[in-house]
């Protein structure tokens, strides 16, 4: 009698742990994937010159997102947004300096949630803020409860900084390409090197090194890894092969019409002297430097997806690719980011979710700060509570089922702050409540945001229909 209850409780304890181990194999794992800085010029997104095929690959076994937006154009406010699912107004993070637990102490992040469920949850590079190049090495402004494990690789890129050369303003007034002298003096302007050595000497190498290893250690997973490239962050730091790719006479500039600059409010563009100096040929070498370091993080980003199918984990894993803003290359005059144009609003973002739409491409709009809940939600997570974003499974699931939420981005300016929605037709930009300004840009007639209708009496109408949808979305929950 004994033995067979004995052999009973055995059977019920095999199936037990069966059960238990079946719900662990059936846990996704998620890779997320962050490049930093890097706009929509990508082959997968319509751009003729870029050679992007790794993104264009995992483009291919995902959805493409077509209009998505960061909530702010700059890394912290950024991040901080995304990590959590709290808009810039909720964080409060509005620059560079802050880390944003000073002001939500309590905040849960992305990290956070996939810990709580069991995950093993770590960091490659920049997820959280770093100041680039200064900070590569270090934690920068990390949030430590958000990872089980951190790893902070510095490449050779560090030690050849004095070989990058940075656009000056010379006495006399013109632009030059010279050498630094300094680290902390590369991170905000435009600064390039065709640079020696290999793909794996650099940073970003590196990275893809780390991520492929937390890959290999932990494929039974489940596991959250983050992979933070710093590429195409200036300083443009790419194996010389990369610049190869992209000769000088194939790079065609964006033209700014004539009298352009009067007909937006002024906080709208604050453009440095020295950029306005620059040569043709000097901006075209700046976005030559761009697309190489865009083609440099691709290469690297190929390696992880390569150990992915290696590891024979892609069936189980979810994989998010994404910027942390746009960029402008020269677009309406300006270079770099903090802008409520399209050029630093919109980012490329790809998700692609086992057994979901693989291939297809979405046109309606959504935020980077959907990105926590989504990410919980196809993971079959619960979604934490009071997240100013929503989840985008149902785009995964149907990239054009019905969809009505615009994007809402933001800027601060030392004397004014600004404030963007994005719909699929419009997008409405308005400073200090309109006091100083207003735009208003039809995205089908006028993709580069050249016309603004702000002031047309035709579209007064639109105007303040667009202003009523940003009242309602920036409310806070
Ligand atoms: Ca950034």
């Amino acid at each position: 009698m004994r033995s067979k209850f004995n052999g009973i409780l055995a059977v019920a304890l095999t199936l037990f742990s069966i059960v238990l181990h079946v719900a662990a194999a059936e846990k996704l794992n998620v890779l997320l994937i962050v490049s930093d800085d890097l706009c929509t010029h990508l082959s997968c997104y319509g751009d003729p010159l870029v050679k992007s095929p790794n993104v264009d690959r995992l483009a291919a076994r995902g959805v493409r997102f077509e209009h998505a937006y960061c909530q702010y154009a700059l890394c912290n406010p950024s991040r901080a947004s995304f990590l959590t699912g709290l808009r810039p107004d909720t964080t409060r993070v509005y620059d560079n300096a802050i880390q944003f637990r000073k002001n939500v102490p309590d905040a849960q992040t992305v990290g956070q949630t996939f810990q709580k469920a069991g995950y093993f949850v770590a960091r490659v590079g920049k997820l959280y803020h770093y100041g680039v190049p200064a900070q590569i090495g270090t934690d920068g402004l990390d949030d430590e409860p958000s990872w089980a494990e951190r790893i902070n690789p510095k490449g050779r890129d560090i030690d050849d900084f004095n070989m990058i050369e940075r656009i000056e303003l010379t006495k006399d007034g013109k632009a030059e390409w010279s050498k630094t002298t300094s680290l902390h003096q590369l991170g905000a302007t435009l600064s390039r090197l065709p640079a020696a050595g290999a793909d794996e000497e650099q940073t970003d190498g590196k990275i893809a090194n780390e991520a492929i290893g937390l890959l290999e250690k932990h494929k039974d997973g489940p596991f959250f890894v983050a992979c933070g490239f710093f590429r195409p962050h200036t300083p443009y730091v790419a194996p010389k092969k990369y610049y190869d790719m992209y000769p000088l006479d194939k790079i065609q500039l964006p033209t700014v019409p004539a009298g352009y600059h009067d007909t937006i409010p002024a906080p709208a563009l604050q453009l440095k002297k020295v950029e306005g100096a620059m040569t043709d040929t000097q901006r075209k070498e700046a976005i030559q430097a761009y697309f190489a370091a865009t083609s440099f993080m691709d290469a690297q980003l190929g390696r992880v997806i390569d150990a992915l199918d290696r590891l024979k984990l892609t069936e189980k894993t979810i994989v998010v690719f994404m910027s942390d803003h746009g960029y402008h290359l020269y677009e309406h005059g300006a270079w770099q980011k903090q802008t409520l144009f399209e050029n630093a609003a919109h980012v490329p973002l790809i998700i692609c979710a086992p057994g979901k739409t693989a291939g297809k491409s979405s046109p309606r709009t959504v935020e980077l700060v959907d990105l926590h809940p989504t990410l919980a939600d196809l993971a079959g997570l619960s979604i934490p509570a009071k997240l100013d974003g929503i989840s985008l499974r149902p785009l995964v699931e149907n990239p054009t089922a019905a969809w009505e939420k615009p994007a809402l981005s933001q800027q601060m300016r030392a004397k004014s702050k600004g404030y963007s929605i994005r719909t699929e037709k419009w997008r409405y930009t308005e400073w200090d409540g309109g006091e100083k300004g207003v735009e208003l840009y039809d995205e089908e007639k006028d993709p580069n945001e050249l016309k603004n209708l702000g002031s047309a009496a035709e579209f007064k109408e639109t105007v303040a229909k667009m202003k009523t949808l940003l009242e309602a979305t920036k409310k806070p929950h």
